[in-house]
Order: C-alpha cells, then sequence, then structure tokens
C-alpha cells in the first residue's frame, strides 16, 4: 500500500461503526469577540450525558486559552488534547463546560470555519467547520439551543447570528455588539456568523397564520440593485412551501448574507443563509437567463432546507441525501411549478446524465448512502444531491402527489427536531402513504446506473393484437460493489400507433432481472414510450433508429420525445464517428427542421431539441472516449445542419428578436434560448457580421455572452476585439469577469494557449473559489481541449490543484474529478492523466481531501 492508501485509509470511517453521541450539549452560549487574526472564542455548554463513552471535543486548529468545568479550572492532566480535538478524562455527567479558544480568521484560506472576505467575517460550518471556530462534538446529532453574543469593531457594523435578534449596542470600550438566540435546537453545522459593513435589502413576508418575519438580504454597498430577483424569489419559495407543504417559517427574520469567497452555492445555516454572491446578485445588464434561473433555484433549496435538513437533520453524515436528495426533489418541484415544468425536467435529466451518470460509471462511484468515507466533504456529489433526488422522486411518484404529502406530514410528525437516518425517512413515508416502500431503500445502497434493455413482440390478431414488452436491466460492478440486484424501476410508458395515435397509457413496476408486459386488443403494433417524465435514473437501450424517430415526432411526452431525438442524434453521430461519413443524416436533418417548426408553441423546448448531444454524452456512448473525433464530428454536423436549414434559422433569428425591456420568465427566457441557438448555427456556418451586430447592440447579459461565446468560438480578431472590449467594460465586476474567463476556457479545442495566459493574467486569482472554478475548473470541462493528445491539458490540471491543495484543499480537490475518468481513454492518454493523478496525489503534504480523491480515482 502507499502512503496516500495508508493516510486515507487511517482515516476512514465507516457507516456500520455509528455510536449514538456519549454527551449530548442541550445550550450553548458564545461569546465572539471578533479580531482580524485573533478572534477570542468563549462557548458555555450545558452537557449531559446520553450513552457510554468519552467526552470527545473535536477540534481542527482553535487555540486552547482555558477550559474550566461548573467554573472550576480543568487541570492539564485532566484533559488529552491532539489533532483531531479535546478528550475529557474525568467529565461529569451532567454540568458547564466553559472554553475560551483563539482562532485566527485572516489565515483560513480553506474558507471552512471563520474567515474573512474583505474586510468581512464569514462562516461555514457544514460539514466540519464548527471545530475549526471551537472545541465541540461536532456531528449533526448533537442539537442544541443557541445564544450568541458577537463583538466587533468599527469595520464591522453589522453582525449576524443565527435565530431572533435580542439585542444590540456598544460595549463599554465602544465596541458595536449584538445578541441573538436561536430557539430551535440545531447541530452546530447551521451555527453561521456573518460581520462586516454590509447593508440590506428589505422586505417582508406574512406567513400563512399571519405572523410578520422581517427579510433581509445583505451586500456590499453598490450591489443593493442587484437583490431584486433574489427577494423575489425567496417570498415566492416561503409562499409555495407553505403551500404545498404546509411548512411555515419559525422564526422572526430571515436573513441572507451574500459573499464573493465561498466554498460552493450557498448554505442553509438557520435564519442566515450564507450565499455565493452569484445565487444572489443580478441585473439584466450582468446576468443571464441561465444566472436568474439559478438563483430563483438555490434561494429556493437552501430555504426549503429549514424544514427538510434543519428542522429534521441527518443523524450523520452518511445520512447526507435524507436532506439533500429531498430537498433537491423540493427544488425541482418548485422550479417547475414557476414555468414550462418538461422543459424543467429535460434540463434536471440532461445535468443528471452529464455529471451523475458520469460518476457512476468511474471510479468515484458511490451508492447514494455511502458506506465510507475520508473526508466528508468529498461526498457533496451529483450521486447524493441529483441521484438522491430523483430515488425521492420515485417514491413521490408511488406514493402520488397527495400520499406523499401524507408521508411527509407522518415524517414531521415523528422527528421534528430530531436527527434521523434514510429508514426513518422511508418508514414515515410508507407510513403515511399507505405503502411499503421498503424495497426503494436498495436505490440508497446500490451503486451504479441500471441498464434497462428493451425487446418486444407483436402478433396480429390474436385477442385484436397482442404486444409483448419485455425488459430486463442490469448494472455493472462498481469500486467494492461486485455483484448487482435488480432495484424497484416505476416505468411510465405510453404506446404510440403508426399514425402517431397513442394506444394505451401506464405505470409499471418493474422490479426483475427481466419481466414481460403484455397489452392485448390493440389495432396495430406500437413503439413503445417508455420512462416518460424520466420516470427512473436508468439508461434505456434497445429502441431501433426507426422507433426513436417515431417517438420524436408523435410522442404526446415532452421528455421522451426530447429524449429520442438525443439517442437518434447519438447513434448518427457515433456512426460518422466510426465510418468517417459526414453526410447529413437525413433523418436528423428532418427531426431538426420540425423541432424548428415547433418554435412558436414552446421556444424553450425548441432550444433544446435544437442542441445536439454535448461532447461529454457522446464520449460517454463510447467504449473509450475519442474527444477529437466527436469535437470534429459535431462540429461538422452542426454546419451541415446550419447550411440545410439557413433560412429558416436566419428568418426565426429575426423573427424572435426581443421587443421591450428584460424580463426574466419562461416565455421570454425561451424566446432568447431560441434565439440565440439559431445565433449559433449561423455562427457554425461561419457567420462573423450577425454574432458582431448583436454583441454591439445587446441590452442584457444573455444575449451578450451569447454573441461573445458566438465570436470566441470563431476565433482570430473579431473575437479579440469583443473579449478585449467585454474585459475593459466589466473588469471591476467579478462575476460577469468570471464569463469572460470561463467562455474562454470552454469556447475552443486549441483553449490550452489561452488558459495558460490567464492563469497569469492580473485578475485571474487563485484564492478565489468562483475564479479558480470559472478558469480551471471550465477548462476541465471542454473535453476537446482538455483531453489534447500531447497530455498537456492533464498537466495544465493537475499543476493548478497541486497549487491550490495547501491553499483550499476541498476546492482543490473537487476539481480531481476531472481526471478521474482515465480508463475510458484510449490507453496513450488514459496513462497521461493516471501518471497526472499520481503526481497529485505525490505532492508533499498532499490534504486529505485530495489525497482521498486521488486514491480513489487511481484504484
Ligand atoms: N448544505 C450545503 C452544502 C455544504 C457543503 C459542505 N462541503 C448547501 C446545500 O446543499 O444546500
Ligand atoms: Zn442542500
Amino acid at each position: 500500500m502507499n502512503n496516500l492508501d495508508a493516510a486515507t485509509l487511517a482515516r476512514t470511517v465507516h457507516r456500520a461503526d455509528y455510536t449514538p453521541p456519549p454527551f449530548l450539549v442541550d445550550t450553548v452560549e458564545l461569546d465572539i469577540v471578533l479580531d482580524p487574526t485573533a478572534t477570542l472564542v468563549t462557548s458555555r455548554l450545558a452537557i449531559r450525558r446520553n450513552a457510554v463513552g468519552s467526552l470527545h471535543l473535536d477540534g481542527d486548529g482553535p487555540i486552547l486559552v482555558s477550559i474550566a468545568v461548573d467554573g472550576v479550572a480543568v487541570p492539564a492532566e485532566a484533559y488529552r488534547l491532539d489533532a483531531r480535538g479535546l478528550t475529557l478524562l474525568a467529565p461529569p455527567d451532567a454540568g458547564t463546560l466553559e472554553i475560551v479558544v483563539r482562532v485566527d480568521p485572516t489565515a483560513n484560506t480553506e474558507l471552512s470555519g471563520l474567515y474573512r472576505s474583505g474586510d468581512a467575517y464569514f462562516t461555514q460550518c457544514e460539514a466540519e467547520g464548527f471545530r475549526r471556530i471551537t472545541f465541540f462534538p461536532d456531528r449533526p446529532d448533537v442539537m442544541s439551543r443557541y445564544s450568541v453574543t458577537v463583538t466587533g469593531d468599527a469595520s464591522t457594523p453589522v453582525l449576524l447570528s443565527n435565530g431572533n435578534p435580542v439585542e444590540q449596542g456598544t460595549t463599554a470600550d465602544g465596541r458595536p455588539f449584538a445578541r441573538w438566540d436561536d430557539p430551535h435546537p440545531k447541530p452546530s453545522y447551521l451555527f453561521a456568523l456573518v460581520a462586516g459593513e454590509l447593508v440590506a435589502v428589505r422586505d417582508h413576508f406574512t406567513t400563512r397564520s399571519g405572523r410578520d418575519v422581517a427579510l433581509a438580504i445583505w451586500v456590499r454597498a453598490g450591489d443593493e440593485d442587484r437583490c431584486g430577483w433574489a427577494m423575489e424569489s425567496l417570498k415566492t419559495s416561503m409562499a409555495w412551501d407553505e403551500r404545498v407543504y404546509g411548512f411555515e417559517y419559525d422564526l422572526e427574520v430571515f436573513n441572507i448574507a451574500a459573499v464573493s469567497d465561498f466554498n460552493m452555492g450557498a448554505m442553509e445555516n438557520k435564519g442566515l443563509n450564507v450565499f455565493n454572491t452569484r445565487y444572489i446578485l443580478a441585473r439584466p445588464e450582468t446576468a443571464t437567463d441561465g444566472d436568474y434561473d439559478g438563483i430563483e433555484t438555490v434561494v429556493a433549496h437552501e430555504y426549503f432546507h429549514n424544514w427538510t435538513g434543519n428542522r429534521i437533520t441527518c443523524r450523520d453524515w452518511f445520512q447526507l441525501s435524507l436532506k439533500e436528495g429531498l430537498t433537491v426533489f423540493r427544488d425541482q418541484q418548485f422550479s417547475a411549478d414557476q414555468g414550462s415544468s418538461a422543459v424543467r425536467r429535460i434540463a434536471d435529466v440532461r445535468r443528471l446524465r452529464a455529471a451523475q451518470f458520469s460518476e457512476d460509471a468511474g471510479p468515484m462511484a458511490h451508492p447514494v448512502r455511502p458506506d465510507s468515507y475520508a473526508a466528508i466533504d468529498n461526498f457533496y456529489t451529483a450521486t447524493v444531491y441529483q441521484k438522491g433526488a430523483e430515488v425521492v422522486r420515485m417514491l413521490h411518484s408511488t406514493l402520488g402527489a397527495e400520499g406523499f404529502r401524507r408521508g411527509m406530514d407522518e415524517y414531521v410528525r415523528r422527528y421534528d427536531n430530531q436527527a434521523v437516518t434514510i429508514e426513518d425517512f422511508v418508514g414515515a413515508l410508507s407510513a403515511g402513504g399507505g405503502v411499503d416502500l421498503s424495497p426503494f431503500t436498495a436505490w440508497y445502497s446500490q451503486a451504479g446506473t441500471p441498464t434497462v434493455t428493451v425487446r418486444d413482440a407483436w402478433e396480429p390478431g390474436h385477442n385484436g393484437g397482442r404486444y409483448t414488452l419485455t425488459l430486463s436491466q442490469s448494472t455493472s460492478p462498481t469500486p467494492g460493489q461486485p455483484d448487482k440486484q435488480p432495484l424497484p424501476i416505476p416505468v411510465r410508458l405510453g404506446l404510440i400507433g403508426p399514425d402517431g395515435v397513442e394506444l394505451a397509457e401506464d405505470t409499471v413496476r418493474f422490479d426483475q432481472a427481466e419481466q414481460e408486459f403484455v397489452f392485448e386488443g390493440l389495432a396495430s403494433r406500437p413503439v413503445p414510450s417508455l420512462l416518460r417524465g424520466f420516470s427512473a435514473p436508468v439508461r434505456l437501450t434497445g429502441l431501433d433508429d426507426a422507433s426513436l424517430r417515431h417517438l420524436a415526432a408523435h410522442d404526446t411526452d415532452p421528455c421522451v420525445r426530447w429524449d429520442s431525438l438525443q439517442q437518434y442524434a447519438t447513434h448518427v453521430l457515433l456512426r460518422a464517428v466510426s465510418n468517417g461519413d459526414t453526410t447529413l443524416d437525413a433523418g436528423l436533418s428532418e427531426a431538426f427542421g420540425a423541432a424548428l417548426a415547433q418554435v412558436d408553441d414552446d421556444p424553450a423546448f425548441c432550444a433544446e431539441a435544437m442542441t445536439l448531444p454535448s461532447e461529454g454524452t457522446l464520449a460517454d456512448a463510447m467504449k473509450l472516449a475519442d474527444p477529437a473525433a466527436i469535437h470534429a464530428i459535431r462540429t461538422t454536423t452542426r454546419r451541415a445542419l446550419a447550411v440545410a436549414h439557413e433560412t429558416t434559422l436566419r428568418d426565426l433569428h429575426a423573427r424572435l428578436a426581443d421587443t421591450g425591456p428584460y424580463v426574466f420568465d419562461g416565455p421570454s427566457a425561451g424566446r432568447r434560448a431560441a434565439r440565440n441557438a439559431c445565433l449559433s448555427y449561423m455562427t457554425a456556418m461561419g457567420d462573423v457580421a450577425t454574432p458582431e451586430a448583436r454583441f454591439a447592440a445587446a441590452t442584457n447579459m444573455t444575449d451578450t455572452l451569447a454573441a461573445l461565446i458566438a465570436l470566441a468560438t470563431l476565433g482570430g480578431e473579431p473575437a479579440a476585439r469583443a473579449l478585449a472590449s467585454f474585459h475593459a467594460k466589466w473588469r471591476s465586476d467579478p462575476l460577469v469577469l468570471d464569463k469572460w474567463f470561463s467562455l474562454q476556457a470552454t469556447a475552443r479545442p486549441d483553449a490550452i494557449g489561452t488558459v495558460r495566459t490567464l492563469m497569469a493574467h492580473p485578475d485571474f486569482d487563485l484564492r478565489n473559489p468562483n475564479r479558480f472554478r470559472a478558469l480551471v475548473g471550465a477548462f476541465s470541462a471542454n473535453p476537446s481541449a482538455f483531453h489534447v493528445e500531447d497530455g498537456a491539458g492533464y498537466d495544465l490540471v493537475a499543476n493548478a490543484v497541486i497549487e491550490l491543495d495547501p491553499v483550499n484543499g476541498q476546492v482543490a480537490a473537487r476539481t480531481v474529478g476531472a481526471l478521474a475518468r482515465w480508463r475510458r481513454q484510449q490507453p496513450a492518454r488514459a496513462e497521461k492523466m493516471r501518471a497526472a493523478l499520481a503526481r497529485v496525489g505525490a505532492a508533499p503534504g498532499v490534504s486529505r481531501w485530495t489525497a482521498e480523491q486521488v486514491s480513489r480515482a487511481l484504484a
């Protein structure tokens, strides 16, 4: 075993080893005196024995100043202090623990625990950040009532924490202070503190029982005019959760603070959500439709955690999907209710396939509920979130909307204010919904994406006509799980006649390795429309091209219509990769034309249907990926489609032009998406004039960016001019500048030179996670550039990870995933990828986050 594996294994935590907390903490009083390099944290913990075991307080970095039990100092020989924290050797069964520590927020570049962004202070405690603030049993099944006093200085007039504000004023020595009380018991990972010179955009919400909640979004001065959409989204979410789930907000205030240095999207701290600025700030000139959409979703997601996550939390981190899968499902439901639900679902499915199916097919595959981890932060994955949401969706479809609601009511009735498991959740849903859902728990424990293969047979003249559909399922082995069981798969299906008319509709439960479904009395042989609404997270195969085209043209289910066209296009493109014949496929051209013809019915759907499968999707469908060939054939096909449909594309492009000021709603965003898809096809034909004119005339960021991407794809002088003017205009706007970095990293297969130059650009800052992801993350998601033959793309990413790792191990480790699927590349490239990974793993002092990811990727 190498050092990497040994170090990772030494820290590995196993789900089977769970034991209840030896001590509970009923109340926590925190007194925090802020200082840039020496913040003093005093905690008073009311502890009480709960089970056998020692009193261990996790700690990761705080300097112990003093410790006392019931007012008496604890002598050094009565506790043990090591790299993992502090253990009291002879604790009382109940008492008050008073601990004073010092922490240095300025030195905290990991952005976990208490850190600084500019001159302000922020915290991030999920999953294990609270132990970087003070010694504490930092595990989600220890739930306490917190009261917090924060004392700042002239640079921190605003002092926020969880719960309700109790008092604020000035100390005897002239420092501002504030006291906060959170009446709801919560685990330490939901603690938050924000302090700085921030301004509030305020509103309020009246709950359905008539309580008034003061809402505030805290940002830097100058950003107040970019908070409107986030505030709208918050109020819509609050009303939606009351209407659909009966969940009412439970504090007097709801605060959101936005920060530009943040490891992920946002955090659901009780009463004080902390958000990455990118999921708050938006004005039409600075944010795209995609950004608006992201803001709505993430604001809703974090708000929904108030019940699914905060009121009822996870017993241990293996249960993470208990809150994340459920809350993603809820935010998807919410988003679907805000606009065209079909297009939302298509976008969800596209994301699931791109991120989760590929994770499930590689060395990082793990169950929705993992069995072990070395660093839990590495398990905030597409599998836990997106696949977890798909599992909840199957539970929902099995119970029906009303049954699911009864199940959720039962879940709250049983477990409010508790830390529970996935079995508890499924048990409550079963009881409340009146259906035994226990077979579905296999979806939580078995990794890998099942492949469902379809065969069918037709016997005319037998009782009318008899149609037999045979479905079989199998799942490939994943790390640690060589043998797979059949899973319960709800299949929503329709049967489509030769004339395009639907002959039957049904939902069947498919839970054997192979199963037959018989339909009698049919007039003619149907084509099966399977997994309507994408009713289960599986891969479907076995339909021939003629059936796929038939479904793409006639199915009433938009998901199947879209997906059949995607699958058909995948077949066409992969055939072209293997036989080198680049003649435009007549069927594809016809389907493309049919999609264009439907633009007025649903422009957003049209934009989806116009988009060929991504390079990643195509690579995923090959035994061994060939990124350069995929890029070439996709580009050629796009050009050929553009040439074949030039007149229509140009007409639509003209006709879909915006008529009034920017509004963000489904129909308007759909029109912009369709129009910009037309623009991108026109550019594929080499048209420079149109994107140049659009770039010059655009009045919102959606259109500006679409034109700029079109130009950047073409390259040359026009691109250079546009990129320079964009930079000059937006250089002091970090979120917009992130777009400038990203698009250059993704526009072209020869991006590597540009990315190297950009890494030395004065505006590039490795320490800012948004900027790092905008450049390095984006580059690693540009397959033809990242997988360039000589391995230079791998080296670039490996070097960036090695440089970032000592600064911010969590973000560095996330980037390792890009190198993980080396076995899917042709041998020469695979070897270079593997070597790059090994080099990351061998870097001196590699962090535990990165070490775990590298050792999983190499296994
Ligand atoms: N719960 C947080 C994610 C925390 C990630 C910690 N490494 C955001 C969310 O899912 O809502
Ligand atoms: Zn979440």
